[in-house]
């Protein structure tokens, strides 16, 4: 490290952090050593770093840049990600740890040399706005300016938030190398690794680039975020956060848990509504009420269906002139395309696996899409039209809805509203949803996602729902929770049009403010026909008939009760708290009640001769 470099470093004062990156440095024996400040001439280095490794090349538009993930790096790896721990965990539920006697040493050898030939790039950020009690600081050394250029981009610069640390080791830490490259992607792929050390706030990740593998400061940094949360009794969640705009110029903050590929950022992107997050938040009870902040600042959307029809703001922000890293999509002449984009592809050009033309098929003789499902675009949310006005706002937003969502062809309904708090918890721990391209594996698997968080929890689970059980105590402006379930079909097609959601949402505010009435059914409280018909009208401009609303808002009782079968066989084993127990109990014997005096399939009308 050169004099400039290291004063930066000094300039913290900060003895762990200069701990830390000795020993980075000793460990990966990187040539160079450059600290990134939040300067706009170290943001510039870094975006011509990338550029000059050929980790992201230039497309047409200005600030348009390509980047590429290895053929086998398109998604989070589930089977390599683990926690380090000293002692066996009873974590409730599947979660991949290993002992550190055996990882520590296991990923310090891979690590080992990482860096040869290499320049680390040291650089900080904030969890949150800047000056906020919400946000937790993050140091990060990696050799990929690819990884940095996209945190700088999703995340709030932090070195002068370090200086006002004190010199405290209150903050996280992720050191990442992409490892060997090769053609610009990691080879070692056999070596991808990404331990978490849940006692030290660390994190080592190593042969890989998809964002969701290396960037530290998204999934890792949540998880390490969701142990710290539960230990202090506020919430880290894998939710967005949202303005919805309700009647006479009100806004009502709405967060929202769904899985990953599951309709998370459209929800926060309906049109007319404002958006601060789409992806992670921290909430925290502040005078009785709850409020909340996006931990990013950015997007790392699912570019699959981006088009002028379904996504306009989205569509618009990524065919101007501003800071775009477009990743595994194809490329022609210095123009992306991607899936769903409304517009016919090219006959060639190159994709994440190297070259692509029409026709192009794998070896089991099946057609090569040109673009990755799975391909995405990491984007500023000030770039957006509908950014917030408080998106930054160091105070957070006071959130009176929570929103849980799963991928569910044959069960849920559109849209509940949990009967209380305690039945909104257990409505939010039994989300089921069919996996997705998101993740490494097979796609349209039904998994229990407790909080749309299954992926990502640190903590025993009965410990993550006691947490969200306390949550609710002693508020004065208690949030409402719903579950939505944009996916249900009959005879194989979807009952309803992906923008629908729009009304699903404006029911919930309306509700929020006692604007609507509901029926009252053993799983929640859902909408009334009369209302959904005006809605329709006035913001999807549908005639809704009495037959699409039996067709989505009956209640499929024998469907839920095989659902709690699942439901009892998941968390029989789990020693949970009582009060959640309870929940699953009565929701049971509310069904069985039901299904005895209607049957297996119950018009919502039945409810409201009630
Ligand atoms: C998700 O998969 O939930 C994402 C993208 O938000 S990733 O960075 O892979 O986590
Ligand atoms: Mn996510």
């Amino acid at each position: 490290m050169d004099n400039k470099n290291l004063k930066k470093l000094e300039a913290l004062k900060n003895p762990k952090v200069m701990e830390y990156v000795n020993e980075a440095i000793a460990l990966c024996k990187p040539d160079k050593v450059t600290v990134i400040t939040d300067s706009p001439e170290d943001a510039a280095y870094v975006r011509e770093l990338a550029i000059k490794n050929g980790e992201e090349a230039k497309l047409n538009t200005q600030g348009h840049t390509i980047h590429f993930d290895g053929p086998k790096d398109q998604g989070r790896d589930k089977e390599h990600t683990r926690y380090l721990v000293s002692k066996d965990i009873n974590w409730g539920i599947d979660v991949n740890y290993t002992l550190k006697k055996e990882g520590v040493p296991e990923i310090r050898a891979i690590v080992d040399g990482s860096m040869k030939g290499k320049e680390m790039l040291i650089s900080f950020f904030a969890l949150g706005p800047l000056n906020s009690q919400f946000s937790l600081k993050a140091l990060q050394v990696t050799d990929s300016a690819y990884v940095t250029h996209a945190e700088a981009i999703l995340y709030r610069s932090g070195y002068n938030e370090f200086k006002k640390l004190n010199g405290s080791a209150d903050f996280l830490y992720f050191l990442h190398s992409a490892g060997r490259l090769e053609n610009g992607v990691s080879m070692d792929v056999d070596k991808r690794r990404i331990y978490i050390d849940l006692e030290e706030n660390r994190v080592y990740t190593i042969n890989n680039q998809y964002a969701g593998n290396s960037v530290g400061l998204k999934k890792l940094a949540f998880r390490l975020a969701i142990q710290k949360a539960n230990n202090e009794g506020w919430l880290a969640e894998h939710m967005f956060l949202m303005g919805v705009h309700g009647k006479r110029g009100r806004i009502t903050y709405f967060t929202g848990a769904f899985p990953s590929a599951c309709g998370k950022t459209s929800t926060a992107m309906i049109p007319g509504q404002t958006i601060i997050g789409d992806d992670i938040a921290y909430l925290r009870k502040v005078d009785g009420k709850v409020r909340a902040v996006n931990v990013e600042q950015g997007i790392f959307g699912i570019i699959q269906d981006v088009n002028p029809r379904d996504d306009a703001l989205i569509y618009k922000a990524l065919t101007t002139p501003r800071e775009v890293i477009f990743s595994n999509v194809l490329i022609n002449s210095g123009k992306p395309y991607w899936l769903g984009m409304g517009m016919e592809p090219p006959e060639e050009g190159i994709n994440f696996a190297g070259k692509w033309f029409k026709g192009k098929t794998d070896a089991n003789g099946k057609p090569v899409p040109y673009a990755h499902k799975n391909a995405r675009y990491t984007i500023r949310i000030s770039e957006l039209d509908n950014a917030d006005k408080k998106a930054d706002d160091p105070k957070g937003v006071m959130v009176q809805a929570i929103v849980y969502g799963g991928r569910d062809s044959d069960t849920s309904v559109p849209i509940a509203e949990s009967l209380t708090w305690a039945h909104g918890v257990f409505m939010g721990s039994t989300v089921e949803s069919e996996t997705t391209a998101a993740t490494i594996g097979k796609e349209g698997v039904r998994e229990h996602s407790p909080m749309a968080n299954l992926d990502f929890l640190s903590v025993p689970l009965k410990k993550y729902i006691k947490n969200h059980l306390a949550f609710g105590k002693n508020l004065e402006v208690r949030p409402k929770i719903y579950t939505t379930n944009y996916f249900l079909k009959s005879d194989g097609k979807y009952l309803n049009d992906i923008p629908d959601k729009k009304v699903w949402i404006l029911w919930a505010e309306g509700r929020v403010h006692k604007e609507y009435k509901a029926l009252k059914t053993p799983i929640g409280m859902i909408p009334m026909y009369e209302d959904l018909k005006k809605m329709f009208k006035k913001e999807r401009n549908k005639d809704y008939s009495r037959e699409d609303y039996i067709a989505q808002f009956s209640l499929r009782v024998g469907k839920y009760l095989e659902k709690m079968e699942r439901m009892v066989a998941v968390f029989n084993g789990i020693d949970m708290p009582a009060a959640f127990s309870k929940e699953l109990q009565e929701q049971i014997s509310r069904l069985k009640e039901t299904k005895k005096k209607y049957g297996d399939i119950v018009s919502p009308f039945e409810f409201e001769k009630k």
